[in-house]
């Protein structure tokens, strides 16, 4: 039986043991809908580390109010629908609201009617996009410290008491490495599958523009810091992987203006002699100065939209005609913002695990209700039941032995412990990921690689040298492989 399928009969039999519970149903009954709509993903972080901006980002659309605002202290949810429409859930239970709002400069201003923001659950945004038609966007409030209000109510969010994380994956967002971060992204793992697991969770060097101080290789040095910090011990245990992204080109890339194109070709006009000691700090780029285009004013809006890296990498680009319109600046800055890399990531490792990430969730969720409530008769056998589904369907074993495996639980050389995670899936679920071969082989070539592959493991599995816990990782591998396999008949 596929794993949705076990999870619906799960989801079934409690709605049985539970049919005289009302309120208990209607948790069931929200967790069987979730089952059927997109993968939530969860933005986290510390506060300004740029996640309202990298939702926009990825929306494609700026909707997320950045910086300041009551929004920004609130959970908001953005989902794909056929209307603009905003909700708000108060968290005294009572029935959700419609919001007013409009837009300003694209970003939404939400009109609270005068509730204060620390009465509000959620806000839900409904916004028709493809991204948001693949994966649900949770934005949350900036994590200042463990102990700080606002920061608490993001953690709840993430790490509650009393239910399961209303998030199937999270991208953990985060401008240096910093002890905090680490004790954050801990707090969301523990013994159990409930919290983000290395797996689910994908780790962003956020503003990475920023890193080299704004400097034209600012992007390839934060491609550098990122690889050594995914190397490193505590990092690679709680996230699968870390990549810089830099939220404002892309958000800024996405929503272009004539306006801003014209305003930078007025700029790029001027002699880079000129110029360049206005482009060293952002206070002298806005300083007055008649003897470059544009006002103070107006370069502090491109400043705010740009940030020092997009402004002199657009200057370079247009300087050499590699871009002659809107467009293609606009596609550019795009590509070199890292969030198409982004994307397509968030498509290996989330996207295409959707039904898996989301049976997780769903039996998780359960497991908490039989937990809760397990003087109900039934609650025990359907607990039971799902611990057998957790630790004998193959996904989930999966994804426990690359986490094991990445947090250095298996004894074993780089070379094996690194093709055991990318043979049970850690850096895609395609076959040819799996196998580490090209994405256009041919069916044959994806069948002698397997077979090739299974006998490798095989050999390692027999010989008496090799460790427990490398031979039962390497088992779950052969399984895959086998998975393959039958495909491919
Ligand atoms: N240079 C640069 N600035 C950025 C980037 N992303 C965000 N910013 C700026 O950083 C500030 C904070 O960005 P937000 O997106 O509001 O950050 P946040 O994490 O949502 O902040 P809170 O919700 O308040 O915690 C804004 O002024 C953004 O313009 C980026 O990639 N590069
Ligand atoms: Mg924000």
């Amino acid at each position: 039986m596929i794993l949705t399928d076990q999870a619906s009969a799960v989801i079934a039999k409690s709605q049985e043991i539970f049919a005289s519970s009302p309120a208990i149903l209607e948790s069931i009954n929200l967790i069987e809908q979730r089952l059927e709509g997109p993968l939530r993903v969860a933005i986290a972080g510390k506060v300004k580390a740029g996640k309202s901006t990298l939702m926009n980002a990825l929306v494609g659309e700026r909707l997320a109010a950045t910086d300041v605002g009551e929004c920004t202290k609130v959970v908001t949810w953005y989902l794909d629908g056929h209307t603009y429409q905003v909700m708000l859930n108060p968290k005294d239970g009572s029935a959700p609201v419609q919001a007013r709002f409009h837009r300003d400069e694209g970003a939404l201003d939400i009109d609270l009617g005068g509730r204060p923001s620390t009465e509000i659950d959620r806000i839900e945004v409904t916004w028709p996009s493809k991204t948001l038609r693949q994966l649900t966007l949770i934005d949350t409030p900036g994590i200042d410290s463990l102990t700080e209000s606002i920061g608490t109510r993001a953690f709840e969010f993430l790490d509650p008491e009393d239910r399961a994380t209303p998030a199937d994956a999270v991208l953990y967002l985060m401008r240096h490495i910093h002890g905090s971060d680490l004790r954050l992204l801990e707090a969301f793992h523990d013994d159990s599958m409930a919290e983000p697991n290395p797996v689910n969770t994908v780790a962003v060097l956020s503003r990475a523009d920023e890193i080299g101080a704004g400097r034209l290789d600012s992007m390839a040095s934060s491609r550098r810091i990122a690889k050594r910090l995914g190397a490193d011990r505590r990092l690679k245990r709680l996230v699968q992987v870390i990549v810089p992204v830099a939220g404002l080109l892309a958000e800024t890339a996405a929503s272009l203006t004539e306006w801003e194109y014209k305003a930078l070709r007025e700029l790029a006009s001027v002699p880079p002699k000129s110029l360049e000691p206005h482009l060293l700090s952002a206070d002298r780029f806005i300083s007055a100065s008649p003897e470059i285009p544009l006002t103070s004013l107006e370069r502090e809006e491109l400043l705010g939209r740009f940030g020092l890296f997009g402004i002199r990498l657009s200057l370079a680009m247009l300087r050499r005609n590699v871009v002659e319109s809107s467009a293609e600046l606009a596609a550019e800055l795009g590509v070199r913002s890292g969030v198409s890399e982004l994307l397509d990531l968030l498509t290996t490792l989330f996207v295409e695990r959707t039904d898996v990430l989301k049976a997780r969730s769903a039996l998780l969720a359960i497991e908490t209700i039989c937990t809760d409530n397990s003087q109900i008769v039934g609650s025990q056998d359907l607990l039971l039941s799902i611990e057998e589904t957790l630790a004998g369907a193959h996904p989930f074993a999966e994804l426990r032995t690359i986490a094991e495996l990445r947090s250095d639980q298996i004894a074993g050389s780089d070379e094996d412990v690194a093709d055991l995670e990318r043979t049970l899936g850690s850096s895609g679920t395609m076959s040819s990921t799996r196998l580490g071969i090209d994405d256009s082989a041919s069916a044959s070539d994806i069948r002698d690689a397997a077979i090739t592959q299974l006998g490798r493991w095989q050999r390692l599995i027999e010989n008496p040298f090799t460790s427990q816990d490398l031979a039962t990782a390497a088992r779950v591998a052969v399984r895959s492989l086998e998975g393959i396999l039958a495909v491919g008949q």
